[in-house]
């Protein structure tokens, strides 16, 4: 029998062995003694979770992941790397005397399950709920510790309740501009009412408006607000989609669809009034730097002056960041879908046009139809391209420069955006390459009014591009009543600012390059939004009461799609096919009235944009988080000015959407007074990548992974040879490994331990599962380290360890502590490996207090092995609230002796030494010594003698 299994054999011969199947009894146990003793509860100080007034007393930390949405495909052993981290670090936490609030939610509304519906006709909840299911029943498998009466999805209606009263906060208030911050939409009404305030736009008081004029003043003021802006609209998938949902060649990323702009009325939330203070608040964040860069990229702030150019009695405003370049500006661009084009747009071409600016169009509005048409086929990222060749057209009119009265042609280019500054620039050829290069192409004059410094002379003819620099002297640039000619960028254009400003042909501005943000979706597995529309069309909230507002059953959960290049359609939307519910009798305080609900639904960063606050109370039923609860767990303190989430985990491509939208959201809530944090997420930390081999034959298909056999380095699948490389993981590259495989292989301890050991967390590692074992031993070596392998019984001794492995021991609490506080966790996983490698060595019974702390050391790693040793080593209580060992410094200062260094048998030097020094070292060390040195005065040396590590006898020659 041994010769045909030996497998089966070792477990005759050592039944009490770490194996598979005990890893799979022991983590079992324990999950399920963690349920039901609610081990993971963190308590809050008052409420339905109130509990232990100890452990509330403590200092707290909130340790949150980005949740996940629950996907049909389940989860690959990439997902858990980030929850297994935060598990890991709030473990630890736990035994350093923290009241830890960890949990996980589900983000659930969204796409995949509504493509689902639509394919098969289940309903989206049902598929949705179905995978929450099976998500959790992967993740207990893990042993993750979460309190898991916080935990819900987004599309309970008990939670999206909440993220419809949230939009109705930011529905009924404004931006006071002088107070910096959000104020009630009432405060605002009253101040029209009392006249304090003008009413702009209108001549009349607001008690003489009529209810939609005030419905669009107020408009004009609500952070979330209906407009008609132009939104990128996919006949083909019958939906608006995102920028980033489309290509950069103007198609639907999904299906390929063309996408045009289309004028639509959509809900948008006015993002841009906090644009300075998202700014700001950046700094005081514990955020990686790249990912603070991109936001301020985004965010964008440019600091210029907007300038007036007349033109027939008119003006056109630029935007432009270098007004002490305005003498060099030698013609203008509108966007080509800018409202002043056609205006300015005459009938025929002024005498003498040029064949270049024509396009070799008879009229300019022929010109100028033909380059709209050719324009809005391109998306802003294609239009925005460095490429050289400008394309653009002359509209046939001219403006005036307003600092030296010079008339300057007016063009239309797509380089120019109409969502930027104002839609409008002037063009400095010399200082700005895009400039220059449109300069060229049409031959338009170029002229230098910054002083190059790179030593190619000031004669613009001469050169290949522009001179940008903010560093130089202005030249050429005197007129009537200003001079900028000898100042330096910084100077110039706080002088021009200053003139323009006294002349009334401009001011200094700073624009943002952060848009609103569009909030309206044509789908159905969405928010609804709680608006009704009046029989004049005029939105209303809905009240607090009447919320939730839920989603009804419709028959159909597709979008409408149409022919693909139909550009004239509209979007129907799924909830517009439920007549009953969409035509309503409310009385919303005025008596009963016929209502019409808004039917477009929220996108699905809404649930995600606020959900750490339901964490902290999700049973609430009368505000969306108790104001005590909030403050206790991410109230304000030392350190973290804003409050917020003491530590927020997940991937990097979060970076600006669900991150900004979140911090939006966070400060709304808190200038209106409901929350304490005016910001979500303290402390940040993107996780790496857990990467996979992608084999592909030669057709370039891929194959699947587990059945490639490498031989000397080449791979083989089925008798072919195939390609490997590096990629994602999932299912589509048939490389996908599941966390249910490695936990059946080895059980979830040794899965934990692979995924922190692989590397430190936040780089990218690929996954390879022959090297999961290596864990798994470091388990059994654990194991046999207290537990003997054949009778089962407990092998410690009471007797005290020896100086060496006290020394080992301390010096591992003091390293795995230091790694852990600091999600050090592959390096920490390196130093209990050491100290349990020590034990095994050394041979014989490990004495009790080393395996104690030794398993309290690798709970928050694996925390099942270490609950089943430590009650095998007699304790009744688990170790998950146990303190983490404290190293004792006395055992950390390296052990030295005296070694005493002579010269020709006279005492000339003592040495601290290692008692371990080798002869050489310690020759070495007696040689560069300062005093053997002087003593020896540069005489050479005949023979050192050596007797480590306590003499050192040095004849010199
Ligand atoms: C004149 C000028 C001279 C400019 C110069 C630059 C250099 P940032 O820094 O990104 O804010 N601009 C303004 N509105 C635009 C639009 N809607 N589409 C395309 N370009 C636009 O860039 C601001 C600069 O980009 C502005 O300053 C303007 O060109 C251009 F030596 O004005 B500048």
């Amino acid at each position: 029998m041994s010769e045909t299994n030996p497998a089966a054999a070792a477990e005759v011969a050592a039944p009490h062995r770490y194996t598979a199947a005990l890893a799979a009894d022991i983590e079992a146990r324990w999950q399920d003694f963690w349920d039901a003793e609610g081990t993971y509860a963190a308590p809050n100080p008052k409420g339905d979770l109130a509990g232990d007034p100890e452990l509330v007393a403590r200092p707290k930390k909130f340790i949150m992941d980005m949740f996940p949405y629950p996907s049909g495909a389940g989860l690959h052993v990439g997902h858990p790397l980030g929850y297994i981290a935060t598990d890991v670090f709030a473990r630890f936490q736990r035994m350093t005397g923290h009241n830890v609030l960890h949990t996980l939610g589900f983000d659930a509304f969204g796409l995949p399950a509504e493509q689902y519906a639509v394919q098969t006709g289940t309903h989206p909840r049902v598929s949705t709920e179905a995978n929450i299911k099976n998500m959790q029943i992967q993740l207990r498998r893990l042993g993750l510790g979460h309190d898991k009466r916080r935990s819900f999805a987004t599309i309970d209606p008990d939670y999206y309740k909440w993220t419809q009263w949230i939009f109705l906060q930011i529905f009924n208030s404004w931006y006071d501009d002088e107070a910096q911050k959000a104020r009630p939409i009432s405060e605002l009404v009253a101040e029209f009412e009392s006249g304090e305030r003008p009413v702009l736009g209108h001549m009349r008081a607001w008690s003489e408006l009529s209810a939609a004029e005030r419905a669009d003043v107020l408009g004009e003021y609500r952070l979330a607000y209906a407009s008609d802006a132009p939104v990128n609209w996919c006949p083909g998938l019958g939906t608006v989609l995102a920028n980033e949902e489309v290509t950069a060649d103007g198609r639907s990323e999904r299906g390929n669809f063309p996408v045009f702009k289309a004028k639509l009325r959509q809900w948008n939330m006015r993002i841009t009034a906090y644009a300075d203070r998202l700014l700001d608040d950046l700094d005081a964040l514990d955020w990686p730097e790249a990912i603070k860069l991109q936001q301020r990229n985004w965010i964008g702030r440019s600091e210029g002056a907007r300038v007036d150019f007349p033109i027939d009695g008119e003006n056109i405003t630029v935007f432009t960041t270098r007004p002490d370049t305005l003498f060099g500006a030698t013609y203008m661009v509108l966007a080509p879908e800018h409202p002043l084009v056609e205006k300015f747009t005459p009938d025929a071409w002024p005498e003498g046009t040029h064949e270049v600016w024509t396009g070799g169009h008879a009229t300019p509005a022929e010109a100028v139809a033909a380059y709209r048409a050719q324009a809005a086929s391109k998306s802003d990222v294609e239009r925005q391209a460095e490429a050289k060749d400008k394309t653009g057209v002359f509209t046939g009119s001219y403006a005036t420069n307003p600092v030296n009265g010079e008339k300057v042609p007016v063009f239309i280019a797509d380089y120019v955006l109409m969502g930027y500054g104002t839609g409008a620039i002037m063009a400095v050829p010399a200082h700005d390459s895009r400039d220059f290069a449109f300069a060229r192409a049409f031959e338009l004059p170029v002229v230098c009014v910054v002083e190059p410094t790179d030593g190619r002379g000031t004669d613009p003819a001469t050169w290949d591009d522009a001179f940008v620099s903010y560093d130089a002297k202005i030249v050429n640039s005197s007129g009537e009543g200003v001079s900028l000619d000898g100042l330096g960028v910084v100077e110039a254009k706080a002088r021009i600012t200053e003139w323009l400003e006294r002349e009334g042909r401009g001011e200094g501005t700073v624009n943002f390059r952060l848009r609103d943000w569009l909030f309206s979706r044509q789908r159905y597995w969405g928010e609804p939004f709680p608006i009704v529309y009046d029989e004049d069309g005029i939105a209303h909230p809905l009240p607090e009461s009447m919320l939730p507002l839920e989603l009804p059953e419709v028959e159909d959960y597709s979008p409408r799609t149409f022919d693909p290049d139909d550009a004239d359609t509209q979007p129907e939307t799924p909830l517009s096919r439920n007549e009953d519910w969409v035509n309503v009798t409310l009385d919303l305080g005025d008596g009963p009235k016929r209502y019409r609900r808004e039917t477009n639904t929220m996108p699905n960063w809404a649930g995600s944009c606020w959900y750490e606050l339901r964490y902290l109370d999700p049973h609430n039923s009368e505000k969306l988080v108790d104001p005590e609860i909030e403050q206790y767990w991410m109230g304000p303190r030392e350190g973290m000015p804003h409050g917020g989430v003491d530590l927020y985990v997940g991937g990097a491509e979060h970076a600006v959407l669900h991150l900004l939208y979140a911090r939006f959201w966070s400060k709304v809530l808190y200038d209106l007074g409901h929350v304490s944090s005016a910001e979500p997420f303290h402390k940040l930390f993107n996780q790496g990548m857990i990467q996979a081999y992608v084999y592909r034959d030669s057709r370039g298909i891929a194959v699947p992974a587990a059945e490639v056999e490498e031989r000397d380095g080449t791979y083989w699948y089925q008798g072919e040879q195939v390609t490997r490389l590096l990629g994602k993981m999932g299912k589509s590259l048939k490389n996908a490994v599941t966390p249910d495989e490695i936990c059946a292989e080895y059980g979830a301890d040794t899965l934990r331990l692979y995924e922190m050991a692989m590397g430190p967390l936040d780089v990218s590692r690929p996954w390879d599962t022959r090297a999961v074992v290596g864990q798994f031993r470091l388990l059994q070596r654990l194991w046999r380290n207290v537990v003997d392998e054949t009778t089962g019984e407990v092998t410690v001794v009471d007797a005290e360890p020896d100086e060496e492995t006290l020394r080992a021991l301390h010096k591992a609490i003091d390293g795995v502590r230091g790694d852990l506080e600091n999600m050090r966790f592959n390096t920490a996983i390196a130093k209990v490996t050491e100290l349990n490698n020590h034990l095994t060595k050394s041979g014989g019974a490990v004495s009790r207090s080393v395996a104690e702390a030794l398993v309290l050391m690798v709970a928050p790693l694996a925390p099942h092995i270490a609950e089943e040793l430590w009650r095998r080593l007699g304790h009744e209580d688990s170790v998950v609230h146990r303190d983490f060992p404290v190293a004792d410094p006395a055992y950390l200062v390296d052990e030295t002796v005296t070694c005493v260094v002579q010269i020709k048998g006279k005492v000339k030097a003592r040495l601290e030494v290692s008692p371990s020094i080798s002869e050489d070292d310690l020759e070495k060390t007696a040689l560069a010594d300062e005093k053997v040195v002087a003593a020896l005065g540069g005489a050479g040396i005949r023979k050192v003698i050596v007797r480590a590590p306590k003499l050192v006898n040095i004849v010199p020659a």
